[in-house]
């Protein structure tokens, strides 16, 4: 009887540490897809070279990318009223992206360094977002 008891306690032992490396393995499991994801994600960002600001047709920095060095009062069509990503990758201003050409219409201010994964998530002011929406662009100011 006693014998037995042992037997049944060393068994719930065993299970508790198959349960616990159930429970640690899923936990690593599940960081490396999110890290993976981030670094593909970042990667994409850092296509962009030192100096510009750029543009992308899809969210994600993904997509092709338009890359511009200094002021642009009109963008090429594969870009034009197409960009939903962006990074200011410049040396030592904020960008402007204005929906307009020449610098018209409304201006979305990217500071040095900044960036917008998903233009369609960020609100135009009177209404409706940036996805889209780029004409031109300048640094600094004009
Ligand atoms: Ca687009």
């Amino acid at each position: 009887m006693v014998r037995n008891v042992l037997s049944r306690m060393a068994m719930t032992g065993a299970a508790a540490l198959v349960l616990a490396g159930a429970f640690s393995a899923p936990a690593q499991a599940q960081a490396d897809p999110n890290a993976a994801e981030i670094a593909s994600l970042l990667a994409g960002r850092g296509d962009c070279p030192a100096e510009y600001a750029c543009l992308w047709v899809h969210r994600d920095w993904q997509g092709d990318r338009w890359q511009g060095r200094y002021n642009n009062g009109t963008l090429p069509s594969f870009i034009n009223n197409k960009a939903s990503s962006s990074y200011n990758n410049g040396r030592s201003c904020t960008v402007h992206f204005a929906t307009g050409t020449w610098y018209s219409g409304q201006i979305m201010a990217e500071g040095l360094g900044s960036y917008r994964q998903d233009l369609s998530l960020d609100p135009k002011p009177g209404g409706g977002n940036w996805n889209d929406d780029f004409e031109s662009m300048y640094w600094c100011s004009h």
